[in-house]
């Protein structure tokens, strides 16, 4: 699937792609944000470093994950869930930097989600090879806010699928700076993650961060 799919649809600008009624892509939002996150990232990783959480099946996420915010999603044996605590070592998550909250603000606002307030960012940092297998966010409290999620570092194909795993998925590839915006019924559609292709990013090396702003209480 190429990108020319989308200019079949109306697009107000052709830096944003609408995938679906509630699904935008931000083509290089996140750019100018970008000198400021990363000094922000680098204080979160220290506080609270990336790791391979263990999925209730016993595997290990091939993706290695943190979080910041009053609100951090973990997985262990006993399931999935939102935690003020990073069980790592027992303290709260390092708190939402300005500059995040600012950036989530202005995207959802550019997609039309006015008033939006995250009180959680997961932080997933991929590698060549990490994969993210077709899933449902799920375990948020109030599905009525959208979710924010920025790409930064070497790019990805997402997929994009519909309400049932076996539904055919669009593929959508996201680059460095990439924003992109759910909201509505296509909050709860299945996506995932390709595995990522060897390549180095001239910032961030050979890995991809993506920042996952949601509403989760
Ligand atoms: C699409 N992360 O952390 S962006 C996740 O790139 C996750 O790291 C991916 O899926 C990543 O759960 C994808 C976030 C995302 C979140 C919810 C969605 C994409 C979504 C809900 C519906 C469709
Ligand atoms: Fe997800």
């Amino acid at each position: 699937m190429t990108l020319d799919l989308f200019d079949t649809l109306e697009q107000p600008d052709q830096r944003q792609q609408q995938l679906t009624q509630n699904a935008f892509v931000l083509r290089a939002f996140a750019t100018p944000y970008v000198v400021q996150l990363l000094p922000a990232l680098a204080a979160i990783q220290q506080a609270s470093p990336f790791r391979h959480m263990v999925t209730p099946g016993g595997f290990h996420m091939s993706v290695a994950l943190t979080n910041c915010g009053a609100l951090g999603w973990t997985s262990d044996r006993r399931g999935y869930r939102y935690s003020a605590i990073d069980p790592e070592h027992g303290r709260r998550w390092p708190a939402m930097p300005e500059i995040f909250l600012q950036l989530a603000q202005a995207a959802a606002a550019q997609a039309g989600f006015n008033g939006f307030t995250p009180d959680a960012c997961l932080i997933n940092r991929y590698q060549p090879g990490t994969k993210l297998s077709l899933h449902q966010d799920k375990d948020e409290q109030d599905y009525s806010a959208p979710i924010v999620s920025v790409s930064l570092g070497i790019p990805a194909i997402f997929l994009f699928g519909g309400h049932q795993r076996n539904d055919k998925a669009l593929r959508v590839p996201l680059f460095h700076g990439d924003v992109v915006v759910w909201g509505g019924a296509d909050r709860l559609r299945y996506h995932g993650v390709l595995a990522l292709k060897e390549a180095e990013h001239p910032l961030l090396g050979r890995q991809r961060i993506n920042l996952t702003f949601r509403k989760a209480a």
